[in-house]
């Protein structure tokens, strides 16, 4: 078994509530079912956290809020950097405890929110980082309230063997500084939000673009440094794409059901 996932693995056995965190940007590409198995087989509760809801539509978050519950994992829709829904969160893991206190874990992809998610749980009121009696495996435990527990090592599951690159950069793979070729990367991307919600790359000023390289071309054109010839650097174009998603500049979105 890889260290990441033996590590992922420590982090739901010491929990009795797993949240697993989404971007609700594509809540269906961030979602991992072996994790989601993991805490079924250890008979952890296990719920979603549908996080950067500052980037897509309520009324879209709510139909992913839906599609994951009818699918049995109950979801908030919220945006952990903005504290907005942070407060259901609370209230649905304190819903979902099995026993007082719960120990709360937070896994999910690199990038979707999980530090920043886990932070405001612990909240000011860090009474305590030392393991606790039982805690033999070097998790860290943080009193958040007197019912509240949370692990302090957030479970970072790795974006193995990704079959197309667009889902390895939605799963925080892809370091767009240190890519050797990050031109794939943000082409597959794009072909994605053009397939899903063309109207995404309004936000670069598109009105339209056939494919995805045409759009590549004309990020470069419009925002980067044309090279020797009036030529558009493809390679800057792309890492700039790559980056935006990292930080949330490029956003997209679309309904459950559709790939
Ligand atoms: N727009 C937006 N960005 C967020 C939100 N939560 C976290 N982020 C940003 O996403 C990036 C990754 O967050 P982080 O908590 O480090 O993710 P982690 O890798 O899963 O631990 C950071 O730039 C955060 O500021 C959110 O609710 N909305
Ligand atoms: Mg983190």
């Amino acid at each position: 078994m890889a260290e990441a996932w033996r590590r992922v693995r420590r982090v739901v056995e010491d929990s009795d509530v797993v949240v697993e965190v989404l971007d609700a940007r594509d809540p269906a590409a961030t979602r991992n079912s072996d994790v989601e198995k993991l805490a079924r087989s250890l008979g952890k509760r296990l719920m979603a956290a549908i996080n950067k809801a500052d980037l897509v539509p309520l009324e879209i978050g709510l139909k992913w809020k839906r599609w994951l519950e009818s699918q049995g994992v109950p979801s908030v829709f919220l945006s952990a950097r903005e504290r907005l829904g942070t407060r259901k969160l609370v209230a649905y893991i304190k819903r979902l405890a099995p026993s007082i206190p719960v120990k709360v874990a937070v896994v999910g992809y690199p990038n979707v929110g999980k530090s920043t998610i886990i932070n405001y749980l612990k909240g000011r009121h860090v009474a305590s980082t030392s393991p606790k009696p039982g805690w033999t495996r070097g998790e860290q435990l943080v009193r958040a309230k007197s019912w509240l527990l949370v692990v302090d090592t957030p479970g970072v599951l790795a974006a193995e063997g990704a079959e197309d690159p667009a889902l390895a950069v939605i799963r925080g793979a892809v370091d767009p500084g240190r890519v050797d070729d990050a031109v794939p990367y943000a082409v597959a991307l794009i072909e994605r939000v053009l397939k899903l919600n063309p109207k995404a790359l309004e936000a670069y000023g598109l009105a339209s673009a056939s494919s995805a390289e045409e759009a590549l071309e004309l990020i470069g054109r419009r925002y980067g440094r044309l090279m020797k010839g009036g030529r558009v650097n493809v390679d800057e174009a792309a890492r700039r794409v790559l980056r935006d998603w990292i930080v949330g500049k490029l956003t997209y979105w679309y309904e459950p059901d559709r790939p």
